[in-house]
């Protein structure tokens, strides 16, 4: 491990992540290719360079997921960029389903010149052996769901959730490794870490969360005031962080005795209001 990381990126980048890492690469040289799952809110944020790195002479199917959470059009310009960069992408949204179906024939796209070389060979056509990659918690379990069909891998709101890798057979299509979310030792940029917090790729306890409110509310503030507004009254000429979290406390009743704002109830009020769109679709990465 890197001497010059400090005891705090210690702490959010866990021993297991690392190991993942390394499954990861030990088994790259079995798949065709792989499948890059990124947030959709945050398509840039998402992409683990280190993955990217990584993975990068193999065929790569980007995955925009959770379509349904971000703002469309700042989503499509995302995918323009990627698709610029030479990158085939699709935006799906794994829990209901969206675009899930069209997934092998993207692959297929991807993967062309190898299985045309093999039709052309006489070898009968096969399951493409692929590995769906991403930070924790983008919906990486919900997807190999969504394409089997059925529950054949556990999923759940938090990151962390999938422990191993685990192979799942989709009939004649693919074979897929789901694996652990993994993120990288050190973000460059602050944002970000902000974004991933946000969005909650890492738990809520690594960054503080008044911080994270305070980047998440200026950001807002900032994006999409009339959000703001709608959602919790805050006039379109109020900036003050402070005053911000008390228009949402008195909106949203959460007082303590005597009246006072109830901060951490504020915080998480926010948190879970952006990730459960209650102020509609949001896009975190500007481009
Ligand atoms: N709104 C929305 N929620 C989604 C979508 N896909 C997944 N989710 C939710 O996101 C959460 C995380 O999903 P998982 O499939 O467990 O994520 P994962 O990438 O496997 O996470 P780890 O195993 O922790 O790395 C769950 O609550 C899913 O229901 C989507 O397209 N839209
Ligand atoms: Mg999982």
């Amino acid at each position: 491990m890197d001497k010059k990381l400090t005891e705090k990126q210690i702490q959010w980048y866990p021993g297991h992540m690392f190991k993942s890492f390394r499954e990861i690469k030990e088994k790259l040289k079995l798949m065709d290719m792989v499948m890059i799952l990124l947030d959709a809110r945050l398509p840039l944020s998402s992409m683990n360079p280190e993955i990217l790195k990584t993975v990068k002479h193999k065929p790569i199917l980007l995955l925009f997921n959770k379509m349904d959470l971000a703002d469309p059009q700042i989503l499509n310009k995302h995918m323009s960029y990627y698709q610029s960069l030479g990158y085939e992408g699709l935006k799906i949204d794994a829990q209901s389903q969206i675009n899930t179906k069209k997934i092998y024939d993207r692959a297929k796209l991807v993967l062309k010149e190898k299985l045309d070389r093999e039709k052309a060979k006489g070898l009968k056509p096969r399951p493409i052996r692929t590995m769906i990659l991403g930070i924790p918690n983008v919906g990486k379990s919900t997807l190999i769901n969504a394409l089997s069909q059925k529950k054949a891998t556990k999923t759940g709101n938090k990151p962390g959730v999938t422990k191993a890798q685990q192979w799942i057979k989709l009939g004649d299509d693919f074979e897929l490794l789901d694996t652990p979310g993994v993120l990288w030792p050190k973000f460059e940029d602050k944002k970000v870490g902000y974004h991933l917090a946000i969005t909650g790729a890492i738990k809520d306890d690594i960054i503080p969360i008044d911080d994270v409110c305070h980047y998440a509310l200026d950001f807002l503030k900032a994006n999409y005031p009339k959000r703001l507004l709608e959602r919790y009254d805050i006039p379109l000429d109020m900036y003050d962080y402070v005053s911000m979290l008390d228009q949402i406390g008195l909106k949203r009743g959460a007082l303590l005795k005597g009246n006072e704002i109830d901060y951490d109830r504020v915080y998480h009020t926010i948190l879970t209001d952006i990730r459960n769109k209650q102020l509609g679709g949001l896009s975190f990465d500007s481009i």
